[in-house]
Parts: structure tokens; sequence; C-alpha cells
């Protein structure tokens, strides 16, 4: 071989090879979890005997008659939260008093034995249906901790639960995602024994036989709890994931050995682990009221659109998916106050992301990897991004606008089937002869929303990648105007 063609060959080569996709980098989000994050905003329905006894936990001991919801209308529920945006709804099939909303057959403690609709009604069954009619996929929160079953903290109870799983995961069609909470409070019913009850969290419930009962039944669900596998809590009830917080994550218990759903160190579930070898990313739950549950004396402590705005931008925008809780009360309906505040939510969204105005802008960048380059930042797809050559990781990219742009809200995405990469940002605007920097993140993952204090107007502006542990692959840089 010439010199020549040996450098053609390797130039050849080097081409090819930049061509190519980059490599993923750590841990990477499964099928089921990409799905997930597209979800972004999912609601939670807290109902059962609480709803009528004004309790948060129930005792267990509730006579099922007391559940009477007499204008009970799954579609008047779920309409509202379609209406805000949520994309899924899951409903509390069985909280802690062991309540069963289906006509389960594996305990009498249901809505089976309630005078309500006599014996004849299934909020399961209604509130999934309902939910295929607007379009929300449907998920199951079934308590671990029982506070009605005589066999509670016996081996038992462990077949029982999974029969109720088997259920829940059989009859009512695709379930998008399972949530297991971790509270348990000892003391109970118990099937008249009326006693505290202990069990070792790390042990009793044998979660992986649980899990897999799930990933054979439902295969595209995803698992929520404080340790996941596939989503985990995010260490709050108060809808606040960290800043930064990254998708990968190692939970540790409590007393630093081996977590399980209730035993978890809970301050590292905010930001998760950078370089973490598990891809599990957080889910903030919270409750549009101070309780879990519909109670007539929080009426007027309903959270405010403004506030519910702010929850988004904690949650939602550092990369994580908002669960809102949007509780019926006792008539089987959403409350006007609710409806009311998620009407004001989702009319800011729409107003706010309607229009990316970035689209349009005319963009460069120092590096790119061939046919990856920073176009597809601005191409509304997220299967296509901007990547550099494995070597470069800080890369800046330039936008020029037509005219210039007013804003106050940049989406920003990586494109994490490659994992997340990218440990910091700034944007700079230019003005009068020199860039000036008027924002900055840490992680970005499925996505980062920066708010900023007041509206910026540019028509010039430069995305800097200033840390990333791998070259960076980003989907998405997004200009948004919030409505005044
Ligand atoms: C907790 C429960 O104890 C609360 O009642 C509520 O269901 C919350 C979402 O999870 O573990």
């Amino acid at each position: 071989m010439t010199r020549r063609t040996f450098l053609a060959a390797v130039s050849a080569a080097g081409s090819a090879f930049a061509a190519t996709e980059p490599k993923p980098f750590g841990a990477v989000p499964s099928a089921r979890q990409l799905a997930w994050h597209r979800l972004e905003t999912t609601a939670f329905l807290h109902f059962t005997v609480n709803t009528f006894t004004d309790r948060e936990w129930g005792l267990g001991d509730e006579d099922p008659n007391v559940f009477n919801p007499a204008r009970f209308d799954a579609d008047a529920i779920v309409e509202p939260l379609a209406a805000a945006g949520m994309t899924g709804v899951i409903l509390t099939a069985k909280h802690h008093d062991g309540f069963c909303l289906w006509p389960t057959a594996t305990t009498e403690h249901s809505v089976r034995a309630s005078g309500w609709r006599g014996g004849k009604g299934d909020v399961v069954g209604e509130i999934a249906a309902a939910a295929r009619r607007h379009k929300l996929r449907f998920g199951v929160y079934l308590s671990p901790w029982d506070r009605n079953q005589a066999a509670y903290g016996k081996p038992e109870y462990i077949a029982i639960y999974r029969r109720q799983l088997t259920e829940l995961l059989s009859d009512y069609g695709p379930i998008f995602e399972v949530w297991h909470d971790g509270a348990n409070g000892g003391d109970g019913y118990y099937g008249g024994a009326r006693e505290k009850r202990t069990i070792d969290k790390n042990t009793y419930y044998d979660w992986p036989g649980t899990w897999e009962l799930v990933r054979r039944l439902q295969p595209e669900a995803v698992v929520f709890s404080d340790v996941g596998p596939d989503v985990r809590w995010v260490g709050n009830e108060r809808g606040i994931a960290g800043d930064p917080c990254w998708a990968t994550y190692d939970p540790v218990g409590a007393d630093g050995g081996p977590a399980s759903p209730g035993n978890v160190r809970e301050k590292d579930s905010p930001t998760g682990t950078r370089h973490g070898t598990r891809w599990l990313p957080a889910e903030c739950d919270v409750s549009i009221r101070p309780g879990w549950f519909w109670h007539e004396a929080e009426n007027a402590r309903v959270k405010t659109p403004a506030e519910l705005v702010e929850l988004y931008f904690v949650s939602v925008g550092r990369g994580a998916n908002l669960l809102l809780n949007v509780p019926p009360n006792r008539d089987g309906l959403l409350s006007s106050e609710d409806i009311a505040s998620l009407e004001g939510f989702g009319r800011w969204r729409r107003s706010t992301f309607g229009r990316n105005l970035a689209a349009g802008a005319r963009i460069t960048a120092t590096n790119a990897r061939e046919r990856f380059g920073p176009q597809h930042l601005l191409d509304g797809r997220e299967d296509t991004y901007w990547a550099t050559d494995d070597a470069t990781v800080r890369a800046e990219g330039v936008f020029e606008f037509a005219r210039p742009v007013t804003f106050g809200v940049v989406r920003l995405r990586e494109a994490i089937a490659f994992g997340q990469r990218v440990d910091a940002v700034a944007i700079d605007r230019w003005d009068s002869g020199d860039w000036r920097q008027f924002a900055a993140a840490t992680s970005i993952g499925p996505r980062r929303l920066i708010r900023l204090d007041r509206p910026v107007t540019a028509g010039r502006l430069r995305l800097r990648v200033t840390e990333a542990s791998a070259s960076p692959v980003l989907s998405e840089f997004a200009l948004f105007a919030e409505p005044a």
C-alpha cells in the first residue's frame, strides 16, 4: 500500500467511524422505561372507604357499606385529568385498609360486600375503561400492607397479594405502571385480631417473586417502589425532584445495608446516584390537596394552578415524572375546586408549550459527528440528535434567529437511549458584542426545563456543554414563552 492509499483508507475508516452512532454510556433505559419517560405527567386517584370516614389510613375494620359514591362517574373523573395533559391514571385498587375496589375473589372485603350498586360495582373496571376512552394509560396501586387481612404477616398473605395482583393484571387490559408503596404502621384489625404485626421489609414480601409475576402478566408495565425495579420514589411526597436529579440510582437501605420497598436511605432518592449501575428514574408523587384522600375540610386548600406549574418545573423540569393525586369525593366525582385548578394548569401547558420559539433558527456547532449534526436539536424528534466525536466532551452550538426571540423557558433533552452523559450546561446570549451567560443547569436526562426569572430577548444564543462524562448526545433545544 502506498502512503497515499494508506491515508485515504485511514480517513475513510475515520469518517465511517464518526458516522456511526455513539456507544451507549453507563446504565441505559429499557424499552418500558423509555415509554414511561414520555408520559411526563400522570394522575393518581386515592379513593376508598377513607373518603367516607375522613381518614388517611383506614383501620381495616370499616363496614364495606360506608363506601357509597352515589354519583360515581368514571368519565367525569378522567376527563378533567386528560384535559390537563395527564397521560395516565393510577388508582388505589387497595389501600392499607384492605378494602378492594374491584370484585376480587381473594377476600370478602370489597365492593361486592358494599350496598353501592347492589354489590355489582367495580371501580377498577370503570376507571380502566374511562381511561381507555380518554386515551390515558391505566395503572394500579396495590398496598402491600393490609390491615384487614387475617393472614397479614404470615406466609399465606403473600399468595393472597399475588392473587390480587394477578386479577388486576389479567382482567383490566394493558397496565402501564404497578405501584407498591412502602408504608407500614404495624397495627391493624387483621381479621379481628386487632394487634400489632411487624414484618421484615427486606424478606417478608419476596419482592423479586412478585415482580416476576408482573413481568409475566404485563411485560410492558413499569414497576414503581422505593427501589424500582423500573421507577424509583423521589424520596418525598411534596413532588420535588433533586437538582441534580440523575436517572441512575443504586439504592441502599436506611441503615446502609440492602434496600427494599419501605427500607431505603431517603436522602439519596431525590438526586439518585451519578454513574449508578441501574437506570432507575424518579417519580414525584404529590397530592393536589394536603391529604391523599378527599376531605371536606381541605376543599379550600387545593393547590392553585400557579402551584401546579411550580411543581411541574421541579419535577418534570428536572427529568422526573409528576404523579399528581386528585382524589375523588364522596359523590364519586372530582370536586369543583380541583377541576378548576386542573383547568388552569392545562391552559398554562397548552399556551406555554404550543410553540417552540427556537424552531427555524440557523444552527452551527463546534463539533458534530457527521450525520448527527446540531440541526437535530430543532427537528422536534426524539429519535434524532446532535452528537460529537467520541473524544469531544465539551461542545457548543450557536443559534441565530432571523428576528430576536423573547422566551422565559428553555427545554433541553438528552437522547437517553445512549445513557445520561452530560453533567453541566450553560446558555449565553449575544449582547452588545459579547456573550453573556443567563442560564445554567446540571443533569438533563430525558428533559431539563430552565425557567428564567424574567424573559430574555436575543437574536443569537449559545448552548455550551461545560462538563460531560462522555461525548454529549442531545436531542432537543427548545424555547418557550409563558402566558402573562
Ligand atoms: C404512602 C401511603 O401511606 C399514603 O397513604 C399514600 O398512599 C402515599 C402515596 O403512599 O406510602
